[in-house]
């Protein structure tokens, strides 16, 4: 048999996002670049540390509550400290906003470049104390016009974003990412210490046979929905019901969707009158990956990333996944109007 030669020409992270921009031509300042080279490197040391979090004690909480009120895992924070100084020192931000901070971050002129982001530095942290899978989420918006960087600049619609992405920490690391002209998924190579290029263009199927949603909440979801779950899970024949899959991380849950098809929802209810999920750090990129994959992202009555946001740390109803999918969830909302 014969022996597989290695490839001896990977495409890394940096070497194709620095190819997208040079097709931009001289449109392209590379700060876009520079500002994902950082956040990649975050990912890195993100990824590192959760690796080790059990044998170096950072497991557990880390005696603080974050603006939602919930307690901080001691990860939480230290990813969190990590994003901000590496966005900030990395010269290319105006504006950061965090989930563990109740306030954005504004940067400070000396080091302050063109670009907002706003981040979930470790999200699903229910599942940290587990070894179950955790992931980053990023969105990434253009200062507007000559603005030196305010709260403004990130409350705008997800549509204006110029780049997405999340990082899942699990078996591997692997960063999802889009600029807007497609998603292409990296795993990183942890002896180059590299991500490479391993999902090209990724495309969600056009229907998937998989539903995701927290089933536990059922008794306090709206008619829609409820119905929506009853149709896939007592079809007519000659379908067949789908399967259950929920890992109740956000970022596992996206990435099994955008990889399989599917739908992933995590709904408004009667408990819950905006959801569970937050508009800018969650649902926006998200949302760009799922449009970008050629999937649809929606709240049940409207488009996800056109919505205009009114406070930073607002939440959100979150549907989204497969066309098929989701238009047919979406025929349950039509009806119920
Ligand atoms: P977190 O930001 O506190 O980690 O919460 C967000 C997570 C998402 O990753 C996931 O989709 C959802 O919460 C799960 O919520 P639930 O445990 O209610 O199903
Ligand atoms: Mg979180």
């Amino acid at each position: 048999m014969a022996e597989e030669v290695p490839s001896t020409d990977i495409i890394t992270l940096t070497r194709h996002v620095l190819n997208d921009q040079l097709r931009l031509g001289s449109a392209a300042t590379g700060d876009l670049t520079l500002l994902l080279t950082a956040i990649q490197v975050t990912s890195k040391f993100i990824a590192t540390n959760v690796r080790k979090a059990r044998l170096i004690n950072l497991i557990g909480m880390a005696g603080e509550t974050n603006v939602q009120g919930e307690d901080q895992k001691k990860l939480d924070v230290l990813s969190n400290d990590i994003m901000v100084n590496a966005l900030r020192a990395s010269g290319k931000t105006a504006v950061l906003v965090s989930e563990e901070l109740e306030d954005a971050i504004i940067i400070e002129e000396k080091q302050r470049g063109k670009y907002c982001v706003v981040f979930d530095p470790l999200d699903g942290s229910s599942n940290i104390d587990a070894g179950v899978n955790i992931g980053t989420i990023f969105g990434i918006y253009r200062v507007q016009g000559d603005s030196t960087g305010s709260v403004e600049d990130v409350l705008r619609p997800g549509s204006e974003m110029v780049a997405a992405g999340y990082t899942m920490y699990g078996s591997s690391a692997n960063l999802v990412m889009s600029t807007g002209s497609g998603v292409n998924g990296y795993t990183l190579d942890a002896s180059l210490g590299e991500f490479i290029l391993t999902h090209p263009n990724i495309t969600i199927p056009k229907r998937g046979k998989i539903y995701s949603f927290n089933e536990g909440n059922s008794m306090y979801f709206h008619p829609p929905v409820v119905n929506y779950l009853k149709s896939i899970k007592y079809p007519s024949p000659p379908k067949t019901p789908y399967s259950a899959r929920y890992i109740g991380s956000m970022v596992a849950d996206v990435h099994r969707t955008l990889l399989y098809g599917g739908i992933f929802g995590y709904p408004d209810d009667k408990k819950s009158k905006s959801g569970k999920l937050r508009l800018l750090y969650e649902a926006f990129p998200m949302a760009f990956l799922t449009e970008q994959a050629g999937g649809v992202a929606t709240t049940g009555t409207k488009r996800i990333l056109d919505i205009l946001p009114t406070q930073i740390h607002e939440r959100c109803p979150v549907f989204l996944g497969s066309k098929d999918d989701v238009n047919d969830l979406l025929k349950f909302y039509s009806d119920s109007a």
